[in-house]
This record gives structure tokens, sequence and C-alpha cells, in this order.
């Protein structure tokens, strides 16, 4: 999946942070399932079923990066950024790359993690990762880290752009302490990660990350959920490492393999990108990944036994052109499972498949499972957002759509005239969604297609508006943005 491999100037070593406002005190409404509750977004989805929808009221629909106008702050990045924020004890946490050179020590080329207060925009800290040897094959250069960090109280969990897992503490070593097992990083300066574990998916499951490893983990009970980005190498022919799992779950205290599973094989089409969900389903709880095969499979959560598996493709269809990978995150909805396919952006647009899957079922539920199917979208990396019988979904030909949950029937769509990447979002009544010309579409959250707001970013929007505490938090390719009234 190489996205963008273009090397903009360096932008100036300093991050610029504008206040134009206090903060706002905002009470949640009516708690949905989905909603983290705390007026925090602390991981991709917010909720480990990764529904991209929020009761939080009172966020801003309009605004105006060149006037400011209710832009609280702005940080900013490296040159390319494909993670999402997320927002948890008072900070703000977004993966990107070294092209804003914070330490003259960590120069290069690297993976980055930045940590910014929430309040103000202030940097506080980051972690820099070294590319991989082997180069492109496994670690594109300029991606930097594109893993939404997962965060529980004083933990942080993401994936690293060398394909590991770590485990930081989110206050770094501003509260002066190492925090262990692991105490020998190299620097432990205020502005450095403070390592708690770290778990190499390349040394410990093989696994053979093509391109990027990009996965947002997601944590439940003692648990964290990583898809390993698993692939072919770049030959698109061969696949090195056919024995590695596709997924894996990690103790969340300790760091060590508690299961895996690679019902995969070498049957990967190109690479492994999309990320785990969790939730409770016909009463079980289970992992759902969606895999480099083009099926989306559900596990027990805490064993790892296989329960079902779906296929994506229709069987007649041949890669790479009618046949799809899955890039997208499954979102668990009402015993539900629901997900679009797509490819690599790099291969540009496509037909494309989404799908209402009954995932109570047990075996290959591809016949039986099968809810609906809508197949009048385009290849998609987008990830579903659900509430109030009405759901959302984009894909890379730029197209909104909006369905009915139940049975898949379209109420409307909306033409962003530009690729998509990102997902829609719901809060306040309104939808939220990106596009790779910079723009920012809000729609009224109803079965009649109403265009509230269209707000240009300054450059591309990889990422999805997420809400905490009021403020709206949106990354463009290079800057990250707090976006709230007065
Ligand atoms: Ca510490
Ligand atoms: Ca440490």
């Amino acid at each position: 999946m190489t996205m963008h491999s273009t090397h903009p100037t360096r932008l100036p070593a300093m991050f610029l942070v504008l206040l134009v406002a206090a903060s706002l005190s905002v009470t949640s409404s009516r708690l949905s399932a989905s909603d983290p509750g705390t007026n925090d977004w602390p991981m991709w989805g917010g909720t480990p079923d990764r529904n991209q929808v929020s009761s939080m009221k009172n966020v801003p629909s309009e605004w105006d990066v060149k006037t400011k106008k209710n832009i609280k702050w702005v940080a900013e990045l490296g040159s390319q950024s494909y993670g999402n924020p997320v927002v948890a004890g008072g900070m703000v946490f977004v993966g990107t790359n070294n092209e804003l050179v914070r330490d003259p020590k960590q120069p290069g080329d690297r993976g980055v993690l930045m940590a910014f207060r929430e309040s103000n925009g202030e940097f506080l800290w980051q972690h820099t990762h070294a590319k991989l040897e082997a180069g492109r094959a496994n670690d594109w250069p300029f991606q930097g880290v594109a893993s939404s960090p997962a965060i529980e109280g004083e933990r942080l969990y993401y994936v690293s752009n060398r394909g590991v897992v770590l485990c930081l503490d989110i206050q770094g070593f501003r509260d002066n302490q190492n925090d262990g097992p692991l105490t020998d990083e190299k620097l432990t300066g205020q502005f450095d990660a403070d390592v708690i574990w770290s778990f190499d998916m390349l040394e410990e499951v093989g696994s053979y990350p093509h391109n990027l490893s990009n996965s947002s983990p997601v944590v439940f009970g003692d648990m964290i959920y990583v898809s390993t980005s698993n692939g072919q190498d770049e030959s698109h022919v061969n696949i090195p490492s056919p024995r590695a799992p596709s997924i894996v779950a990690l103790n969340k205290t300790t760091g060590k393999l508690v299961w895996e599973d690679n019902s995969v094989e070498n049957r990967i089409l190109h690479g492994q990108w999309s990320t785990p969900s969790v939730g409770r389903i016909g009463g079980v709880l289970q992992a759902v990944s969606a895999q480099g095969d083009g099926w989306v499979r559900g596990y027990e959560a805490e064993t790892g036994k296989k329960l079902w598996e779906f296929d994506t493709n229709p069987k007649d269809s041949v890669w790479p052109r009618t046949r799809n990978e899955l890039i997208a995150t499954p979102v668990i909805y009402q015993d539900h499972v629901y997900i679009a396919n797509g490819q690599d952006p790099e291969h540009g647009e496509g037909v494309g498949h989404f799908y209402a899957i009954d995932a109570t079922k047990r075996g290959d539920i591809t016949k039986t499972g099968l809810v609906w199917h809508f197949d009048k979208i385009r290849r998609s990396i987008s990830t579903a957002a659900i509430a109030d019988g009405l759901l959302y979904i984009a894909d890379f030909s730029g197209y909104l759509h909006c369905l009915d949950v139940k049975t898949g029937q379209e109420y409307w769509v909306h033409d962003m005239l530009a690729a998509v990447w990102g997902s829609p979002f719901i809060v306040d009544g309104r939808v939220y969604l990106g596009d790779e010309d910079g723009d920012i579409a809000v729609m009224a959250h109803s079965k009649e297609k109403v265009v509230i707001a269209e707000m240009n970013m300054g450059s591309a929007v990889y990422a999805t508006v997420v809400p905490a505490n009021g403020t709206l938090f949106l990354n463009n390719r290079s800057q990250l943005f707090a976006i709230g009234g007065k």
C-alpha cells in the first residue's frame, strides 16, 4: 500500500499554537454503546466496536482555517499523516513522519508518534522509529506511523512503522519515572517516550509486512488485538511468511502473546491493513478481523477460537480487476458486522461491495450470515458510521452513501468530487467526511440529503474527524487542528 511517496520541503522546526478560545464545557446526553462516555476519544472508533459515532453535543459545524474562525489551535506534524488522532488524559496523540525534525538527535526518515496538550496544542513528547533496513518492501519511505493509538488509563498502545506493538506511559518521562519492565530507553528527556513493553511482530510471529505496518490496536479486558500486516513481497507474487498470523492477541499488561490465527495461509491477495474490532455478538465476546484473502473472520475474543468466516468477494471475481482486499475496519452493531471491501489506493477506483453480516452464525457464513449486500458502492477503505437506523459509508471514488441499516436501501448519495480515505463520522445531528482535496463536508444526519457546510483544510485529509470534550480534532497531511468555538 504505497500511499504518497512525495517528499515536500521540510516544515519549520517549530510547532504553531493558536489559542483562540477557552475550553468548552459539554455534557453528553444519552450515551450509546458506541460512545466512550468519558468525553474523550481514546481509540480508533472511540470504542472497541469501532462505530464512527459520538453522542457529544455542541460541537462546531463550521470553521475556517484561513481566518482561524472556530480554530482553537493548530500543531505542526511531519509531511505525511495517515493515522487518526485520539484524545485521552488531557492529551492528543497522532502518528506522522519525521519531516518536522523536533530533535536533532533523531534525524532522517522515521515514523513518529506525537503527543500534544489537548487544551492548547503544546508539544509534549514523541516516539520516533527509524525505518526498517529492508526499505520499501516492509516500510515505505516517508509514510511514518499510520496506526491510531488506543489508550486505557495511563497506557497507550500502537504499532510502529517497524511492525512493533508498543505500550507507552502517556505521561512519558514528565512524571520523572521510567515505567517498566522496559527501562533501558536511550532517550529519557521530557520530550521522549517512556516505553513499558514492546512486541516485535517480525521477530515474534514472523510477520512480513507489505509496505507498512499500520494496525490500530483495540483494547478489551486484559487483551489488545492487532493485525500483523503480513503480506506479499514486492514481486506481488511471493508470500515470504505464509505461516505468520493475520491477527495476534496480546496480554495488555505483559505484552505476551495470548493467541494468534493464520486462516489466510498463502492466500493473501496483497497486504493486510485492516484493523480489528471487539464486541459482544449474540452474547459471545468476539474479536472480528478483516483479512488478506478478502474474508472477514470472527473469533472468541479470549481464546482465539474461530467462530465464523465470510467471503466479501463474489466467487467469480478475479484479483485485482474485480476481487478486492479488506482495508476498512469492521463495525460491530447490534449482533451484525458491517464492512466494505476495496483496494490499496494506489490501485485506483473499481467495483466494491458492502455487507451487513449476521455474526451470530457459525462456520462459513457467506450465505447463511448475509443480511444484505450493497453493490452500488465503489472500492472503499472507509469504515461505517451507524446511528438512528441510518448507516453512512464512503468509497474511494468519493461517494458518501446513506443507507437504511436494516435493509441496505439507499436514501441518498453525495459526491465529494475527490477520493475518500477517511470515514464518515456522526456527531451532534451531523455527518462529517473529509477527502483527498482537503475538503470536509458536513451533512445533516438524516434520510434527506442536506449539505450544511463545506470547508477546506489546506491539504489532503486522510483522517476522520473525531470529537472530544466539545472540540473536533482532525489532521490533514501535515497539521493537527483543534476545532471549537469560544
Ligand atoms: Ca513515566
Ligand atoms: Ca520505560
